[in-house]
């Protein structure tokens, strides 16, 4: 008796949207953008800050427990949620205005 077996090689990217607070300056987003490109199993990731949204791209499902547990190992005041399910845990940082309507980031990035 043979077998025949056939592996269809298919390439089925896709893309979740998440909730991402605690960003409050373009640093903020090129970090977490930074930490969701470099995670096991992302192949891109899109941050917005305009919209606290992260757009990641995936091959297999990553559980929103590793993304969180990720986001956490990288230390500052973000935070990933299911999306539009963001609760306030996180206190808004204080902004600080230099007198020229420059905010600074309390990350300082
Ligand atoms: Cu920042």
């Amino acid at each position: 008796m043979q077998f025949k077996i056939t592996v269809i090689n298919y390439n089925l990217i896709m893309k979740h949207t998440y909730t991402i607070s605690g960003m409050t300056c373009n640093g903020c987003r090129a970090h977490v953008e930074h930490t969701f490109s470099n995670f096991k199993g992302i192949s891109n990731a899109t941050v917005s800050l305009e919209n606290a949204e992260a757009v990641l791209e995936m091959e297999t499902e990553v559980p929103l427990k590793k993304l969180q547990a990720a986001m956490k190992a990288e230390g500052g005041p973000y935070s990933i949620h299911e999306l539009g399910t963001a609760i306030d845990e996180v206190a808004e940082p204080k902004k600080v205005e230099d007198g020229n309507g420059v905010f600074y980031c309390p990350m300082h990035c």
